[in-house]
């Protein structure tokens, strides 16, 4: 695309988002970069249970594919013929894992990421509505947002969907159908952001236009339906 092209192109998409009457964020990896926190929280889960696992950047990508600590760990134990774990298992060993990452967050934090905070500020003074939809629990969103955005975070978003509250998790539409019926708003009202081919299913099964903020363990997945795809939201002035 030639760079007039272009320009017109971002201009016009600059319009689509600033018109938009709600912005839906994806958390993991579009608000901060914290799976490398999650990840060294299964890893000391992992270790205070006593089992010999220990997940490495690569296995950690892998498994990324699949949505959901719980699931994640479900799916890694099947690797094996006779899986260790009993269902009920996993939820202890995630529910250990979800402490060790409140206490990685409350101890180090994990920043916002680049162009998040003005965003968010934009959307404010537009008079835009926000939301968030993610896989990860309301623990942890209120750990990452607390230190990230202060005690008074949740104030500003009005629907805030979380993966245990929908009957199925990320690349299914359940957390953005879910926000668009609290919100009471229809989906091409609304644009999501999100980092993950997964996220990118999942908005676009609900109907959404979705922004892509290239996150880490993501950076190569396909985002052909989505709107724009950058870096990250600097990209894209507030
Ligand atoms: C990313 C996920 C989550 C996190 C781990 O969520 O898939 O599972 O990796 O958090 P998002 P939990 O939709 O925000 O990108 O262990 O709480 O699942
Ligand atoms: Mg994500």
């Amino acid at each position: 695309m030639n760079q007039a092209l272009a320009m017109i192109r971002s201009a016009g998409i600059r319009g689509i988002i600033a018109s938009a009457r709600a912005l839906i964020f994806d958390v993991d990896g579009t608000l901060a970069e914290t799976e490398e926190v999650h990840r060294r929280a299964f890893n000391e889960a992992f270790a205070e249970a006593g089992l010999d696992w220990f997940w490495d950047q690569v296995t950690y990508a892998r498994l990324l594919r699949t949505a959901g600590g719980k699931e994640r760990i479900r799916a890694f134990d099947q690797r094996n013929a006779v899986p260790s774990l009993t269902f009920a298992e996993i939820a202890d060993l995630h529910r250990i894992k979800t402490g060790r990452y409140a206490a990685l967050i409350a101890g180090g934090g994990c920043p916002l990421r680049p162009g998040v905070r003005a965003w968010l500020a934009g959307a404010r003074r537009r008079g835009q509505r926000l939301a968030i939809a993610t896989t990860t629990s309301h623990g942890n969103i209120e750990a990452l947002l607390s230190v990230a955005l202060g005690v008074d975070w949740v104030d500003l978003f009005e629907a805030i969907v979380a993966g245990d509250d929908v009957p199925r998790k990320k690349p299914a539409p359940d957390v953005y159908v879910e926000v668009l019926a609290r919100l009471g708003l229809g989906p091409v009202d609304c644009i999501a952001v999100e980092d993950s081919g997964n996220g990118l299913v999942a908005a676009a099964q609900a109907g959404i236009p979705v922004v892509i903020t290239r996150s880490t363990y993501f950076s190569d997945d396909d985002f052909a339906e989505a709107l724009l795809v950058v870096d990250d939201l600097s990209d894209l002035d507030a």
